[in-house]
């Protein structure tokens, strides 16, 4: 290991956010306070996710969240441990969570001390859970629109205006993936110290790789131009991965190239993944790599929500994967 290496030197993420806010003279300080909230609640939730089998924490509740999804005991624990972590931290102004049906408006008023708006899916793929399968978080962070009537419109922003996205991985270890818009960083929790650790500056994706990671099982009900696109991918030797969790699926292309679909189908005609808290951070990360993402054939980050429930169909990955993609959509 030699000091070129970033992995020869030993950097927090503290010291990193705080690294970052020396480049920008105009930073309050805010938002890296709001990210060390997202990786306080992050340690706590890997903390459950091994305890798994050892706590009662497996299993689903009687419960449905908004979206009519039987909600998880660590989904609730999931996002009650990011609402409580991210609810009195200075610089916050609404959340927005997968788990909760409205935004969460934390102050009405027009506080230029709160710019920020911080959404998140508390614990994506989370049936994994009981299988000790990969499960994630992913989160957004957009600024505060304080013109918007009522206040919780001020989160139907595309994700071309997100400041900060990110995911952790909750796997053999837990990884954490950071973009403030200066590149992708990557993270690993060392539990023996409790801290994450630089151990990826800029991480680049392939541009290419023979590689999809779809559910197939759907594919008779995918448009025309995705089941041209797989049989063409059959008939050149590409391989398949699906974790059924898109941040293990993501990070896996992120470091190995490839090409994520989540195709309209028939029960999800505008397609399964919820634009604003998951395709929208996962695009931001993807094209800081050096990807792309899109919704069809729409750059997914364009896309403007109407609600911050709304559901997309999603191609992302490496660039010349995904362009592939669109010449078969087109
Ligand atoms: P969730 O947020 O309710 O966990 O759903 C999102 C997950 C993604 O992580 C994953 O890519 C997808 O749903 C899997 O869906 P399917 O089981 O239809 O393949
Ligand atoms: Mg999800």
């Amino acid at each position: 290991m030699t000091l070129e290496d970033p992995a020869g030197h030993l950097l927090s993420i503290q010291s990193y956010l705080l690294e970052e806010e020396k480049h920008h003279p105009e930073a309050t300080g805010r938002l890296t306070w709001i990210l060390s909230s997202i990786t306080l609640a992050s340690k706590y939730i890997a903390a459950r996710c091994r305890m798994a089998r050892l706590e009662d924490v497996l299993g689903s509740l009687d419960s449905e969240n908004v979206q009519g999804e039987v909600q998880q005991k660590l989904d609730v624990i999931a996002n009650e441990t990011l609402l409580r972590a991210l609810g009195k931290r200075a610089g916050l102004a609404i959340v927005a969570s997968e788990e909760n049906e409205e935004p969460i408006i934390l102050h009405t008023s027009s506080d230029p001390e709160r710019p920020y708006i911080a959404l998140f899916d508390p614990l994506d793929g989370s049936s994994n859970i009981d299988v000790c399968g990969g499960v994630g978080t992913i989160f957004s962070i957009l600024h505060h629109d304080r013109r918007a009537n009522p206040t919780e419109n001020a989160v139907m922003q595309p994700g071309t205006r997100q400041v900060a996205a990110g995911y952790v991985l909750y796997g053999p270890s837990t990884i954490l993936v950071l973009t403030t818009g200066n590149g992708v960083q990557m993270f690993v929790l060392d539990p023996s110290i409790g801290t994450y650790l630089l151990v990826d500056r800029d991480v680049k994706i392939p541009q290419n790789s023979k590689s999809y990671s779809v559910n197939e099982a759907y594919a008779n009900s995918f448009p025309e131009g995705y089941q041209k696109y797989l049989a063409w991918a059959h008939d050149n030797n590409y391989s398949s991965r699906y974790a059924g969790a898109m941040v293990a699926d993501l990070h896996r292309i992120l470091l190995k190239g490839g090409v994520f679909l989540y195709p309209p189908t028939q029960s999800s005609p505008k397609g399964k993944l919820r634009l604003m808290y998951e395709a929208n951070p996962m695009a931001m990360i993807i094209e800081q790599a050096g990807g792309k993402s899109f919704c069809g054939t729409t750059r997914t980050m364009e896309v403007q929500p109407e609600n911050v429930h709304d559901r997309v169909s999603v191609v992302i990955g490496s660039p010349d994967e995904v362009d592939r993609v669109q010449d078969y959509l087109e």
